[in-house]
């Protein structure tokens, strides 16, 4: 952390920043080292623009932090509580606690990334509010000791995160993809946001250590990141939807593997799949991802816009690039 922010000395009593949540087309999935959240496999992903989390810090002369989302407070006593009080551990300023309001425009916890844009905002609201003026790669990487996926939030459009390979993990942080594609799309199918049972970060520890299935995944990443990468760049969408769909099967079926199985999907899953493919098979062209959780993502053009609103209700769509 030394080498990474200048001082400790705040700048002003309170500072507010605004990240956006993101969604992997080639998933993150598995650590080398859990402390400095440093990934197994490089990952790329597409932001959400105004959908995300804002983050106001204040330093308040109380004898313990106060954090609260959506206007709720965090229990003192519960796992949300301890991750974020570990976060803000890294920052302590003597005599002060810090007091943190987080204002959500996803679902918590329902797989749509919300720990990666609230990361990301704390990261660029303690940037403010200490004045370090830190340029996107190392906001990236302070974003990523809090939550892995937050290293992506900071940047807008696609973001590629190298998964690095130094052990201090500065050369682990996420760079915005110079390729514009103002017709694509994400579709939000949000089937429940009930907060999921296994987080994340307990499920991808479970399936590194007993999924046999995970040994594929490297390859897998190492598959389908550069045909990602290609199609964004050519504009191809057809390689971009079902490599990215593929990408979040195989990590399913790597979690599936798991002992204990890891199952995120519930019937209504499975079910908007089936729909998904059977549509296309009639010449739709939308392909979907899937994170840690049941809810589904779809990924289509604009030109597809009319018959995807007819054909799921429900859906909020998200345009990921400004002006279109
Ligand atoms: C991703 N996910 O690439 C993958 C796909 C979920 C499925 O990154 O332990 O909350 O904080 O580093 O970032 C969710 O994991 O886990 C995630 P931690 P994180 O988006």
């Amino acid at each position: 952390m030394k080498n990474l922010i200048p001082h400790l000395n705040p700048a002003q009593q309170s500072a507010t920043a605004f990240a956006c949540s993101n969604i992997a087309l080639c998933k993150y999935w598995g650590k080398r080292d859990s402390k400095l959240n440093l990934p197994i496999n490089s990952s790329l992903s597409i932001s959400l623009a105004d959908k995300g989390a804002t983050a106001t810090i204040k330093l308040i002369s109380a004898a313990q932090d106060q954090y609260a989302i959506n206007n709720k407070s965090i229990p003192a006593d519960s796992s949300h509580f301890l991750r974020l009080k570990n976060y803000f551990d890294l920052f302590r300023v003597t005599g002060f606690s810090f007091e943190l309001e987080i204002n959500l425009t996803i679902p918590l916890a329902a797989g749509l990334a919300s720990s990666a844009a609230i990361f990301a905002a704390i990261a660029k609201a303690l940037d403010k509010l200490f004045a370090w003026q830190l340029d996107n790669k190392n906001l990236s990487i302070l974003a990523r000791f809090g939550s892995g996926s937050a290293a992506r939030s900071i940047e807008e459009g696609f973001v590629e995160w190298r998964r690095g390979e130094h052990e201090d993990g500065l050369d682990s942080f996420a760079e915005k993809i110079d390729c514009a594609w103002p017709d694509f799309r994400v579709g939000l199918c949000l089937l429940t946001s009930e907060a999921k049972k296994i987080s994340s970060r307990a499920g991808m520890q479970s399936t590194v250590e007993t999924s046999i299935l995970y040994q594929a995944w490297p390859a897998q990443v190492a598959h389908d990141l550069p045909l990602i990468k290609q199609a964004i760049h050519n504009h191809d969408f057809e390689l971009l939807g079902k490599t990215a769909e593929n990408n979040a099967l195989a990590m399913h079926a790597t979690m599936l593997a798991s002992q204990p199985p890891l199952l995120y999907s519930t019937p209504e899953t499975i079910q908007l799949m089936q729909k998904i493919w059977r549509l296309r098979s009639e010449g739709l062209k939308i392909y979907f991802t899937q994170d840690a959780g049941p809810n589904l993502k779809l990924l289509f053009l604009k030109s597809e816009l009319a018959q995807v609103q007819e054909c799921f209700a429900n859906i909020e769509i998200v345009v990921p690039f400004k002006g279109n």
